[in-house]
């Protein structure tokens, strides 16, 4: 059966097409640098929106219309994966990610849920032979049912605790079998609300056992996956452990993590923290650990999470610039962790909210390559830092002096030539090079 017939396959058709149904900047097989778009941009589709979102929010039920709504139980993950691998044929997705609960329900206890996994699974694996989508991630849902109120891996209860390992257990065989590149860990409800009531020592230390655990099956089952941490400060809980890319880098370190974990980096999770997109990029790569993006966009008029397809040029491009100068993202990649506004209700909103948000990836690339190639943003920052190339710089930053030699050097000085940062320059430069691609 097609569950969407109203699209054919979606194709490249450039920048002056009308076809709704078409990439007007995304050409998987174009050349940007030595690489394809394809393999630069190693686009996502984040299953739990797109095939098991409704569109509901807090405020009212669900209004997505899709052809599967009929369904049930067991019968609606079947169909759910039929379409899902029917839709990244046509939006040409070279991967797809999931939770466990996405694609299949739970069952009573933890064994039916897991025999419930295991046949979705079997199918999907049946699907992905003869499909070019893989499995860019996969991870557990430790979240949403309510056994998890008070935290995962940070729960004060131990009973929770294991029930949390024994998911993290199953979701790595599960990549395993179905050769997932990377393995999710987002915290959704590892922090706390008061500390009135918290021992906040135990439940990050209990986390990080529940790591060095992940990590010690992952090797005894032979599952290479790259672990990646998805940082987030707030939302569901009020204190987030994992609040910004610094805070868990400071965390990974103190527990001995930090060889074994890169970070999933989600952009409304970074406004979220007052920081932008590319701030949380930038701190990640900066220590190495920029692994893969959760492509989204918040609505900076509201305070929460509204996971939004990617439309913002600006910010796909400063994204890509940090991508490109990463020299990729490795076994990572875009990830599309977006969901359709509730008025998008029709099914071929789907379309239109990915070819949206793969051309705005798209674009952002092109610029980001074209700024690179013309050393746009090195050649301000070699000049404004250009008095750090003198004698005197070169010793601050070899660690070469002292502040009595540094104050020998202040203490007469009259005329220091402070430069201007010209960020509006730099901003109208920008807008120029957008408007160029
Ligand atoms: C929640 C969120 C999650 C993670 C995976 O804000 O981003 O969907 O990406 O659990
Ligand atoms: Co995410």
């Amino acid at each position: 059966m097609a569950y969407f017939n109203e699209v054919t396959k979606v194709k490249y058709e450039g920048r002056h097409s009308n076809n709704p149904f078409a990439f007007k900047f995304y050409n998987p097989e174009e050349k940007v640098g030595d690489k394809t778009m394809e393999q630069l941009l190693r686009f996502g589709i984040a299953y739990w929106h797109t095939f098991t979102g409704d569109g509901g929010d807090p405020f009212g039920a669900g209004t997505a219309k899709r052809p599967w709504d009929h369904l049930k139980g067991m019968d609606l993950a079947k169909a759910r994966v039929e379409a899902a691998f029917e839709f990244f044929e046509k939006i040409d997705a070279p991967f797809f990610c999931f939770h466990d609960v996405d694609i299949a329900p739970e069952g009573d206890t933890l064994r039916e849920s897991n025999q419930n996994l295991d046949e979705i699974v079997s199918m999907i694996k049946d699907y992905m032979k003869d499909s070019k989508t893989k499995l860019l991630w996969n991870t557990a849902n430790m979240f949403t049912n309510p056994r998890w109120t008070h935290g995962a891996g940070t729960s004060s209860n131990a009973d929770v605790y294991a029930y949390a390992a024994a998911k993290i257990k199953k979701g790595l065989e599960v990549g395993k079998e179905l050769g997932a590149e990377n393995y999710v860990f987002w915290g959704g409800r590892e922090g706390y609300e008061s500390l009135l009531n918290t021992d906040m020592k135990l439940e990050q230390q209990n986390l990080a056992n529940l790591y060095h655990m992940a990590i010690d099956y992952a090797k005894e089952i032979g599952f290479d996956a790259q672990f990646l941490i998805e940082p987030k400060p707030k939302e569901p809980t009020t204190h987030q452990y994992d609040f910004d890319v610094a805070t868990a880098t400071a965390f990974l370190y103190q527990y001995g993590l930090q060889d074994h974990f890169k970070f999933n980096i989600e952009a409304n999770h970074a406004t979220l923290a007052g920081h932008t997109f590319e701030h949380e990029l930038r701190v990640a790569r900066e220590s190495g650990m920029l692994g893969s993006v959760d492509a989204n966009q918040g609505d900076l008029l509201l305070g929460w999470d509204t996971d939004e397809f990617p439309t913002d040029l600006y910010t796909t491009t400063l994204a890509m610039y940090e991508i490109l100068k990463n020299g990729g993202l490795g076994r990572g990649g875009l990830n599309f962790d977006a969901k359709v506004r509730r008025g998008s209700f029709e099914t071929e909103d789907l379309f239109h909210a990915h070819i949206a948000g793969m051309d705005a990836f798209a674009i952002g690339l092109r610029v980001a390559q074209k700024m690179i190639d013309d050393k746009f943003f090195e050649t301000i920052v070699d000049e404004r830092y250009k008095t750090f190339q003198s004698d005197l710089g070169q010793k601050i930053i070899n660690r070469q002096t002292s502040l009595k030699e540094l104050e020998a050097h202040a203490i007469d000085l009259k005329d220091i030539e402070v430069r201007s940062g010209q960020v509006e320059k730099i901003k109208a430069r920008m807008n120029q090079y957008l408007l160029n691609i």
